[in-house]
C-alpha cells in the first residue's frame, strides 16, 4: 500500500472541511449525509481508541492525532493511547474504548467491540469516493471511467455495478482487469479511446494519470489516490469538480460501517 507522509496530513482539519464542502456541492449531501445513507448508522459519541502502530514503517507523524480530528468531526469521543501496539490496545479496552482504529502498512481497520463488526479502509473508501461519484448532479449518463482496480478501486467499482452505472475500467495489471470483467461485467477502457466522461474515480498511487481526452466539461474527479492524478492544468481547463482528501472520508466511511 502507498503510505501517507506526515506532509500529506498537515492541516488535516481544513482539508476535511474543503472535502465536505466540495461533497455538498457534487451531492447536495455532506459526509455524515453519505454515509448514514450508505451504511443507515449515525454515530452517538461512541468511545473510540486510536493505537499507534510501531511495525513496518512505523509511526506516521501527524497520523493519530489527525485520526484524533477526523473522529471528532464526525462526532466520535476520541482518545490516542499513550503506549503503541498491543499495550496500546490494551489501554484502549481498558480505558473503555467501544471501537478500536489501528493501522500498519498494509491495514487499516475499525474494529467494534461492542457488536463485533469490523471494517477495512481501503474497500471502505473506495466505496465512499464511489457513492459520491454515484450522486453526481451534473452527470450527464450513467457512464463512470474507474482508473485503478486495485484494494481501492475494486470495490468502487463493484459499488457502481451494484448502483446500476455503466463502468468502463483500466489498470495495467491484467490478471485485476480480467478479474473486473468476469466478476463484475465492467467495460475495458483504453485511456486513449476519445470518449469523454462526466464522472471519473480515480483510485491509483501514481500522479498525472487522467489524460486530457476522457474529460468531460465540468466533470467530476473523486479520488483517493495519492498523489493526486488530475493535474492542476487540465482541473482549471475543463472546470473540474475536484474530491480528494488523504484519510477523513475514507475514515469515516469505515465507522459509519462499524456501527
Ligand atoms: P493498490 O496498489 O491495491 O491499487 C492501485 C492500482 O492502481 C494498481 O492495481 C495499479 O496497477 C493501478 N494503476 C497504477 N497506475 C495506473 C494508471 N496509470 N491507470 C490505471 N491504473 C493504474 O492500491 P490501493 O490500496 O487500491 O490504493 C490506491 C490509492 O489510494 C493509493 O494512493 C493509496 O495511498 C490511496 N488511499 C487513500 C485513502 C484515502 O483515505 N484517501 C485510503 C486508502 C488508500
Ligand atoms: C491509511 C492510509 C491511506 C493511504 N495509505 C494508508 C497508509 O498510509 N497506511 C499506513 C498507516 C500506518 C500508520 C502507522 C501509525 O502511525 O500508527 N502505523
Ligand atoms: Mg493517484
Amino acid at each position: 500500500m502507498a503510505l501517507l507522509t506526515p506532509e500529506d496530513l498537515e492541516n488535516i482539519k481544513k482539508q476535511l472541511e474543503r472535502a465536505d464542502t466540495a461533497v455538498s456541492k457534487v451531492t447536495r449531501l455532506n459526509v455524515k449525509e453519505v454515509c448514514k445513507d450508505l451504511y443507515g448508522t449515525s454515530p452517538h459519541y461512541e468511545s473510540v481508541g486510536i493505537v499507534p502502530v510501531t511495525s513496518g514503517n512505523g509511526i506516521i507523524g501527524n497520523f493519530s492525532d489527525s485520526l484524533k480530528v477526523i473522529t471528532d468531526y464526525f462526532k466520535f469521543d476520541s482518545f490516542v493511547t499513550e503506549m503503541p501496539d498491543v499495550s496500546g490496545y490494551y489501554e484502549a479496552v481498558e480505558s473503555g474504548a467501544e471501537i478500536i482504529l489501528m493501522a500498519d502498512d498494509n491495514t487499516f481497520l475499525a474494529h467494534n467491540l461492542t457488536n463485533g463488526k469490523i471494517g477495512n479502509n481501503q474497500p471502505c473508501t473506495g466505496i465512499i469516493y464511489a457513492d459520491i461519484v454515484s450522486r453526481y448532479r451534473n452527470a450527464d449518463s450513467k457512464d463512470v471511467l474507474v482508473l485503478g482496480l486495485g484494494k481501492v478501486g475494486f470495490p468502487g467499482a463493484e459499488h457502481l455495478v451494484n448502483k446500476g452505472f455503466n463502468v468502463y475500467g483500466c489498470d495495467p495489471e491484467k490478471s485485476l482487469m480480467k478479474k473486473a470483467i468476469f466478476k463484475l461485467g465492467i467495460t475495458p477502457f483504453d485511456l486513449k479511446t476519445p470518449k469523454k466522461f462526466s464522472m471519473i474515480f480515480e483510485a491509483t498511487p501514481c500522479a498525472d494519470t487522467i489524460p486530457e481526452n476522457v474529460l468531460a466539461e465540468k466533470c467530476l474527479v473523486s479520488t483517493p489516490g495519492i498523489p493526486c492524478g488530475l493535474s492542476r492544468e487540465l482541473q482549471e481547463k475543463y472546470n473540474v469538480d475536484l474530491l480528494m482528501e488523504p484519510l477523513g472520508i475514507g475514515t469515516a466511511s469505515m465507522l459509519y460501517s462499524v456501527l
